[in-house]
């Protein structure tokens, strides 16, 4: 079946009692039982619910997986894969991240033993030369939030494959319309859900898909015991949102692609972040793992301050100044205050991530507005 099929289908069935073609919103906290143990399927809502189950078969199909789980949160979803590992255990990281999952992982985990490694993972060498026999995951954003970034997942996963390390792949910026890291060779994919996949800034909510079994079931296991598992309301909306997730896909790709060229075109715009555009480091390896390169973009201008980029910040009248990411309307952003503020600006300037670098999300409004929009913000 074809991915907009999918989208639309997969895991959803017509309620067998009243024949809605809308999954229903299975508001209860609990299910009677026969008899003790004598049930069907389903105990108590922190373990199961029937519009969560919905959700997670469809997030599994659309990555091409065999199982998929819902979270509170994707930085509940990233906590999980985090609890798989023990103390002792290190993690290879991408160092240019989402700045909330830096600080899970530094201010959080290392407390527990647990140990961190930030590299470029752009050169497989540097990942190679960070691995150690301690090394049991290697955790990767491609691209990388907020500098664009692409990694090479398939090169990636014959290291981790011969290190006998799981690799993780956040999927939150490409989604599964544009790219599908278990087909790449990743063990697990978490996506911040509360982006494109329900993609009208409405809900928080994360995912974790897997092929294996076994994973599946260590992760289902730190599901319920933790409990940070999201409300069938917003399984619900999420359900709605994924049904028109690769049509949104396509405009927010056509309307990043002709903003990207728009800023790169701009005398004041110093250097435009975008994996589409011809000369971007990595752009075989986006073509070559990326259906289309998506909507979100970054730029540096040429008065590379912070006062300049605050002023084009605040002229913003279609574009709003706000956290977050992949909703139908687009958003910008300020990475080193807002986003990314959690990392130390020495290790945000090894990635590039100066303090004057803007984010936009672009939307699937009409694009001459947006670049209208931008034109008379920049100057
Ligand atoms: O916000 P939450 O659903 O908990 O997801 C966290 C998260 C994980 N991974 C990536 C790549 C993300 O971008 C995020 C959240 N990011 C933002 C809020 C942001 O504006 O970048």
């Amino acid at each position: 079946m074809k991915f907009g099929t999918k989208a639309l289908h997969a895991g959803i069935k017509p309620d067998p009692s009243t024949g809605a073609i809308m999954t229903p919103i299975f508001q209860t906290s609990t299910y009677v039982q026969d008899s003790p143990g004598n049930h069907k399927g389903y105990e108590y809502a922190r373990s199961q619910n029937p519009t969560r189950t919905a959700l997670e078969s469809n997030l599994a199909a659309l990555e091409n997986a065999k199982f998929g789980r819902c979270f509170a949160s994707g930085m509940s979803a990233t906590d999980t894969i985090i609890k798989l590992l023990n103390p002792g255990d290190e993690v290879v990281c991408t160092n240019d991240l989402y700045g909330g999952t830096y600080r899970l992982f530094t201010k959080l985990y290392a407390k527990y033993g647990l140990k961190f490694t930030f590299v470029n993972m752009q050169d497989l060498n540097e990942v190679r030369e960070a691995m150690t026999d301690r090394t049991k995951l290697v955790w990767v954003e491609t691209p990388t939030n907020p500098m664009m970034s692409i990694v090479d997942l398939v090169g990636l996963s014959k290291l981790t494959k011969d290190f006998g390390t799981l690799m993780a792949v956040d999927n939150t910026f490409a989604t599964p319309y544009l790219q599908t890291p278990i087909d790449l060779g990743a063990d697990l994919v978490m996506h911040s859900v509360t982006k494109y996949i329900a993609g009208h800034s409405d809900v928080v909510m994360g995912a974790i898909v897997t092929n294996s079994e076994e994973l599946d079931e260590k992760i289902g296991f730190l599901q319920n015991s933790s409990g940070a598992v999201p409300g069938p309301n917003d399984c619900f909306l999420v359900l709605r949102g994924i049904k028109t997730l690769h049509v949104r896909m396509d405009r927010h790709s056509e309307n990043g692609q002709r903003i990207a060229h728009f800023l790169r075109s701009h005398p004041l715009v110093n250097r435009v972040y975008w994996p589409g555009f011809d000369d971007h480091p990595n752009h075989d390896i986006a073509k070559r793992q990326m259906k289309k390169f998506g909507g979100m973009i970054s730029f540096m201008l040429k008065d590379d301050s912070l006062e300049a980029a605050f002023e084009v910040l605040k002229k913003f009248k279609v574009f709003s100044l706000a956290e977050s990411l992949g909703g139908v309307e687009s958003l910008a952003g300020h990475p080193a205050s807002m986003t990314h503020a959690s990392i130390p600006k020495e290790e945000r300037l090894k990635s590039g991530l100066t303090d004057s670098l803007i984010r936009l999300s672009v939307g699937i409004e009409d694009v001459d507005d947006l670049i209208e929009d931008l034109e008379q913000a920049i100057g």
